[in-house]
């Protein structure tokens, strides 16, 4: 497959870049996509078309909306459908391969987000609307595993963007900067049990850095579907990690996200871990102003994190339900549940450990999120049980 050839990925990627590259200062609303983006779109799209892709991409793009949309571009960026499928188009491998350049590219190319959202999030259809936000109180959720037989530990995390910034694709690097200085001040500014202190990438020692990632606190570097989507785009400037002084609350500074917030530790104490994430919000949001969509809840990247943003999980050793797959798989999709490998997305699982959380961030609110994803891993603990006695 050509798409797979190195030396044709990295010409591609060097074309891709150039065009995300000068992207921000293109003339406004009324371009056209040049020829030589149209011709890229059109083999890339062949190829994905002919190959065994199970994107939701693949799935979704026909050839009929892909023709509606590939000449347009949104009014403010002028991003085109290539910023919005490139991921997809470079990797054949990706679960979604869709992200969005800036929040009007979910209304300009709404024929092909529309679907992929559906799809996703499991019956949000296009005239759906994310309720209200409404966190609720995390006390509600007992501790899921007191005798810590199977949770390793559990992590609650939400992404926002900032008012006035686009995504990744479309920031240039004194975007980043402010966004960074905007940020860190807000982190610096948290007090009581989020007090801590903020550590840029640019300049961090890599024993350091390898630490943070390996110990689950910092970002990855290098991810092949955020690179291929503009989002490593002048790394490592204006990337960074707050983290308070007790190690349990964390921001992460223009990864994906322009703001991802953290809680996590040790055990299976869901409530207190979700209620700790719902304080650093509340209190980031006094110094930050934060982008939501009427209808789509919080702005960001990857539609996959629209409405709530919230991805709920904990690190969980199920051995009897893992030596079942179809067993497992069949209880994932009941409980709407995902499973990761230890280090993320895209990882394998060590010693038996998996990340499971809640799959759907849409259409309920935070705290029927969490609700959803505390049944689900309840569940699951009483389906192990069970597996393990038969
Ligand atoms: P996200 O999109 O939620 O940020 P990733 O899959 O990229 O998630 O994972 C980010 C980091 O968070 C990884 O190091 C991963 O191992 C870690 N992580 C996720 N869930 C947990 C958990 N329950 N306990 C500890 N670390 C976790
Ligand atoms: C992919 O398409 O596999 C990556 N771009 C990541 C998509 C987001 N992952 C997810 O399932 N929440």
């Amino acid at each position: 497959m050509l798409l797979n050839s190195k030396p044709r990925l990295e010409l591609r990627l060097i074309g891709l870049c150039t065009h995300l590259a000068t992207h921000r200062y293109a003339s406004k609303s009324g371009d056209k996509v040049s020829n030589e983006v149209l011709q890229q779109m059109e083999d890339d799209f062949k190829n994905l078309s002919e190959s065994k892709s199970k994107s939701l991409l693949k799935r979704h793009l026909t050839k009929e909306i892909f023709d509606k949309l590939k000449t347009k571009t949104t009014p403010s960026f002028n991003s085109t459908l290539l910023h919005c499928i490139s991921s997809g188009l470079c990797n054949h491998d990706s679960g979604v391969g869709l992200y969005a350049p800036d929040p009007e590219a979910y209304k300009v190319f709404a024929d092909l987000f529309d679907p992929v959202i559906e799809d996703y999030h499991k019956c949000f259809r296009k005239t759906d609307k994310q309720p209200a936000t409404s966190f609720g109180k995390g006390k509600d959720f007992e501790n899921l595993d007191p005798d810590c037989n199977f949770i390793v530990s559990t992590r609650v995390r939400c992404g926002r963007a900032i008012v006035g910034y686009p995504f990744n694709p479309c920031l240039m690097e004194k975007d980043y900067k402010d966004l960074e200085n905007q940020i860190c001040a807000a982190t610096m500014s948290l007090t009581g049990e989020y007090k801590g202190s903020y550590m840029p990438l640019t300049g961090m020692d890599k024993v350091v850095q390898d630490k943070l990632i390996e110990d689950h606190y910092l970002f990855k570097e290098g991810d092949r579907f955020l690179a291929a989507a503009g989002a490593s785009r002048f790394w490592p400037t204006g990337r960074g990690i707050f983290l308070n002084d007790a190690k349990n609350f964390l921001v992460w500074c223009n990864e994906e996200d322009h703001i991802r917030i953290i809680s996590m530790e040790k055990g299976g104490d869901l409530g207190k871990v979700y209620d700790r994430m719902v304080g650093g919000v509340e209190a980031l949001g006094k110094k930050l102003k934060f982008n939501r969509d009427e209808r789509l809840g919080f702005q960001t990247f990857c539609p996959t994190n629209l409405g709530t943003s919230i991805r709920a999980s904990v690190h969980i050793k199920l051995p009897n339900l893992m030596c079942q797959p179809d067993h497992m798989e069949e209880l994932a999709q009941k409980y709407r549940l995902q499973i990761r490998g230890t280090s993320g997305e895209h990882s394998e699982a060590k010693g038996g450990v998996h990340d499971i959380s809640n799959q759907r961030r849409m259409g309920l609110t935070e705290y029927e999120i969490i609700k959803e994803m505390h049944d689900g891993i309840k569940g699951l603990i009483a389906a192990e049980c069970q597996a393990k006695s038969s």
